[in-house]
């Protein structure tokens, strides 16, 4: 008997204060909150046959965690590393190791902002980036990961 295929998940991480969105700065990075993200973006996977797995923290290390569990458990990641993004080796050091598509994505346009938010350390480990479209950048890197996908066994 063939086994049933599963549904292939996308981990989709955010990090250090993201749990503030919609509640704090609205005229840089929107209304809508983290949760209503995690449902948008859950309701867009569905709709390719994907399911996701929607995590933030504040801490470096927990980041990192996820990232390793991603490489038996994930077929895709997207990841929103806040601030870490600017600095992190470790949150490099940690993607680098995948195998499976990685999409960097921030709500605002980095490039038109300090020049510190202008150097990436998760772009070169990345196989995409998508920024300055608020929360809708979230369900064109579900989008994109669904193409990437495409074709891919269970
Ligand atoms: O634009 C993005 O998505 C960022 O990753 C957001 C980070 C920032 O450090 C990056 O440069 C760009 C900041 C996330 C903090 O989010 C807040 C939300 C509401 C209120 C305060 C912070």
């Amino acid at each position: 008997m063939p086994k049933p295929a599963k549904t292939l998940r996308i981990y989709v991480l955010n990090g250090p204060n993201l749990n503030l969105l919609g509640l704090r700065e609205p005229d840089i990075y929107g209304r809508t909150t983290l949760a209503d993200i995690g449902k948008m973006a859950a309701k867009r996977a569905k709709t390719h046959g994907l399911s996701t797995v929607f995590h933030q923290s504040n801490h470096e290390g927990e980041l990192v965690e996820w990232i390793q569990e991603a490489r038996t458990k994930a077929a895709a990641v997207i990841i929103n590393a806040g601030a870490y993004t600017h600095t992190s080796v470790a949150l490099h050091d940690a993607l680098r190791t995948l195998i499976c598509p990685v999409v960097e994505v921030h709500l605002s346009n980095t490039f038109a902002r300090e020049k510190f938010r202008h150097k990436s350390h998760i772009s070169p480990v990345a196989t995409g980036v998508i920024v300055g479209f608020g929360a809708e950048g979230y369900l064109l890197a579900v989008d994109a990961v669904a193409s990437l996908l495409k074709g891919a066994a269970p």
